[in-house]
């Protein structure tokens, strides 16, 4: 007997996760090219090609300092971006700078040490484990972004790479760059920043960082977040090709020579629908998107605060309030699909399918689980 054909997950009600709607042209292209595999370039010359323009595409967004000479690739998502940021560093450890192995894992006779903020995605986590490299987390500071003197105390001369968020998971916060930055070029340590989220918000924030003068060796910056590409979409930048040729093995039986990449067989999908949502969004729809959302994030805030409750200032467009337990459980029962920080805030992640009428309805059953 046939089974109903399940439904997906209508966005309607979809208020803290960091996927969203595709655009119709990244819908359309990542159907096309649903076959293709960019692990074996030299069999999909087309998808190979479209690749190169998704990295091109992306180092402009990120402002790295010559696109077209960017390195990098379409990953799967942050997480595979992230570990290979660390993988890079740490065979680029105490190595010359093209490349491989330089004393590896260990650092005279101790565990090369990665320093992150408490804020680090916990993809972290897994490429410590993976990598074996011993993950130093260090505090924030009072508003939730890495405190730099607390970085700068936790580096030494086994660290190979020192982490920078943009854009964080549970608030949204953007970490001090070019301060992250400095400490790790005084330990000679690779910088890397996590801009999984924000990668596609901050070109339209006043920061006082870019690629281009901050000395970020790797950037990840999802397009399957708020880059409106269809999932699987990551991306891992580098500001040069010895980041990526740390990564590089052998891939004897293939018409290429080597692969940087951590899968084997990718998805066409995910680069496909990645360079068609850049080409349609870049940059005015992504910047109408984005400030549509700041809109949002700092209406919804003020909304919480009048009710009375704590709310976090929105700095990219993610807003915590600490709405008791008992009304977030009477939100999820109502359909609301809204998660909690570790220390237990209601978030709102405002994508760019969370519209202000949305929203509104939102506000309208809290208020009647409040009566
Ligand atoms: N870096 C940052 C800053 C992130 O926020 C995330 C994911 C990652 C890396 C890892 O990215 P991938 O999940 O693509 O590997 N942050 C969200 C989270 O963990 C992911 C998410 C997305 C969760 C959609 C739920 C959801 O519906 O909360």
């Amino acid at each position: 007997m046939r089974q109903p054909e399940p439904e997906p997950q209508s966005f309607d009600r979809v208020l803290s996760s960091m996927c969203t709607e595709p655009h119709p042209d990244a819908r359309a292209a990542a159907e096309r090219f649903l076959a293709t595999n960019p692990g074996d370039p030299a069999t999909y010359e087309a998808v190979a090609d479209l690749e190169a323009r998704a990295v091109e595409r992306l180092a402009t967004l990120a402002d790295h300092p010559d696109p077209e000479r960017a390195a990098g690739y379409v990953t799967s998502g942050g997480t595979e971006a992230n570990v290979q940021a660390v993988r890079s560093a740490r065979n680029r450890h105490g190595g010359s700078d093209d490349g491989r192995a330089g004393s590896g894992v260990r650092h005279g006779g101790s565990a090369v040490n990665v320093v992150a903020p408490a804020s680090a995605h916990f993809s972290f986590t897994k490429a410590a484990e993976l990598l074996g490299v011993e993950l130093r987390t260090v505090p924030l500071d009072d508003d939730y972004r890495a405190d730099a003197d607390a970085v700068a105390a936790a580096v030494d001369d086994a660290t190979a790479l020192v982490v920078g968020v943009a854009g964080s998971t549970e608030y949204g916060r953007v970490d001090p760059i070019p301060e992250l930055a400095a400490i790790a070029d005084e330990v000679e340590a690779q910088f890397h920043v996590d801009a999984a989220w924000g990668g596609f918000i901050l070109p339209f924030t006043d920061r006082d960082w870019s690629f281009a003068d901050a000395p970020v060796d790797t950037l990840t910056i999802d397009p399957h977040k708020f880059g409106q590409a269809p999932v699987p979409a990551g991306g891992l930048l580098a500001r040069e090709d010895a980041a990526l040729d740390a990564l590089a093995v052998d891939t004897p039986y293939l018409e290429s020579r080597s692969q940087a990449t951590l899968t084997g067989t990718r998805s066409g999908a995910g680069v496909a629908g990645a360079v068609a949502a850049m080409d349609a969004l870049w940059p005015d729809g992504y910047r109408e998107a984005a400030e549509r959302a700041a809109d949002n994030a700092d209406w919804l805030a003020a909304e919480l605060a009048d009710r009375g409750y704590d709310a976090v200032d929105p700095e990219l467009p993610l807003v915590a309030a600490d709405v008791p337990e008992s009304e977030f459980a009477a939100l999820r029962d109502a359909g609301w699909k809204v998660s909690r920080t570790g220390s237990g805030e209601l978030r709102v992640v405002c994508m760019p399918h969370v519209t202000r009428s949305t929203l509104r309805a939102f506000l309208d059953d809290l208020d009647g689980i409040r009566r």
